[in-house]
C-alpha cells in the first residue's frame, strides 16, 4: 500500500535520569545520522520519552530525522490543574505527536473513551500535532471473542467528532493487552485480523479512501526478530515498541526491519 510505515518508541516511565535519557538519545542520533535517516528509509520514526526529557530529545535528535512525541496530555489546556501538562504546552516546544489511550492509561489511570476523545480534540486544536490513538482488548475479552466489538467501540468513541480531514493526523495503534510487556507477541495473522477489524470500522465511519490511508501500528512485545513478519501483513503499517525501544541498537534494528 501507499501507507508510510511508522515505528514509535514508547519509553513509558523510563529511564530514571536525564543522564540515561541523554545517553540513549545520543546513541539513537548516532545510529540514524551515521547510518541512514528515516527519511531515506521512508519510515517515520518517533520516540515518546517522559515529559522532563522532551526538550532534551528535541535538541539531541536534531538532524536525525527522528520525531518526538509526548505520552499523554491533560484534559484541559490551562488553569488550576496542578501537576498536569497540556497539549498546547507540548506543541509549543516542538513535539510532533501525542500518544493517547494506551492500555496502561486506561487500566491504571482510569481513562475512559470519553476522556481520550476529549484529549484527542485538544490535540487536534494544535496545528501540526499528530496523535497515536491506542486501542486493544484484554486477555479475557480476547478469550470471550470480544476483540472485534472492543476495538470497534474504542475506535468509534475515541474518534467521535473527528472530521475526515483531521483523520490524516491520526495513527491507530492496536495493542492487545495480553501481549504488552509479556513477551507473548500476537502472531502476524492475529494482528492482521485485528487491523482488518479496525480498518473496517474506519471504512464505515469515513469511507474506503480515507480509511485506506490511515496507518495502523501493532504494539505488544515487538522486537528486532518479530517485526519483519508482523510488518509483512498487508494492514500492519508499523509498530509501537515499548521495552525494545530502550536500547538504541534494538530500536534501530526494528526500524531497519520495517522497510
Ligand atoms: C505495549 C508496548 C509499547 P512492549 O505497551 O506500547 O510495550 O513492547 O514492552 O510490550
Amino acid at each position: 500500500s501507499a501507507r508510510r510505515p511508522v515505528i514509535a518508541g514508547n519509553w513509558k516511565l523510563n529511564p530514571k535520569s536525564i543522564a540515561e535519557a541523554s545517553q540513549l538519545l545520543k546513541l539513537l542520533h548516532a545510529n540514524f545520522v551515521n547510518h541512514r535517516t528515516p527519511a531515506q528509509l521512508d519510515v517515520e520514526v518517533v520516540v515518546f520519552p517522559p515529559f522532563p526529557f522532551l526538550l532534551e530529545a528535541l535538541l539531541v535528535l536534531q538532524g536525525s530525522g527522528i520525531k518526538v512525541g509526548a505520552q499523554n496530555v491533560a484534559l484541559q489546556t490551562s488553569g488550576a490543574y496542578t501537576g498536569e501538562v497540556s497539549a498546547p504546552m507540548v506543541r509549543s516546544i516542538g513535539v510532533d505527536y501525542v500518544m493517547l489511550g494506551h492500555s496502561e492509561r486506561r487500566a491504571i489511570f482510569g481513562e475512559s473513551d470519553a476522556d481520550i476523545n476529549k484529549k484527542l480534540h485538544l490535540c487536534l486544536a494544535e496545528p501540526g500535532l499528530g496523535v497515536i490513538l491506542c486501542v486493544g482488548e484484554t486477555e479475557d475479552e480476547y478469550e470471550s471473542k470480544l476483540l472485534a466489538s472492543v476495538c470497534d467501540v474504542q475506535i468509534r468513541k475515541g474518534l467521535k467528532g473527528v472530521s475526515i480531514s483531521d483523520l490524516s493526523r491520526i495513527i491507530i495503534a492496536y495493542e492487545p493487552v495480553w501481549a504488552i510487556g509479556t513477551g507473548k507477541v500476537a502472531t502476524p495473522e492475529q494482528a492482521q485480523v485485528a487491523h482488518t477489524v479496525i480498518r473496517n470500522t474506519l471504512t464505515d465511519m469515513y469511507g474506503y479512501q480515507a480509511a485506506d490511508s490511515v496507518r495502523i501500528q501493532y504494539g505488544g512485545s515487538v522486537n528486532p526478530e518479530n517485526v519483519d513478519s508482523l510488518m509483512s501483513m498487508p494492514d500492519v503499517d508499523g509498530a509501537l515498541v515499548g521495552g525494545a525501544s530502550l536500547t538504541a541498537d534494538a530500536f534501530t534494528r526494528i526500524v531497519d526491519g520495517a522497510i
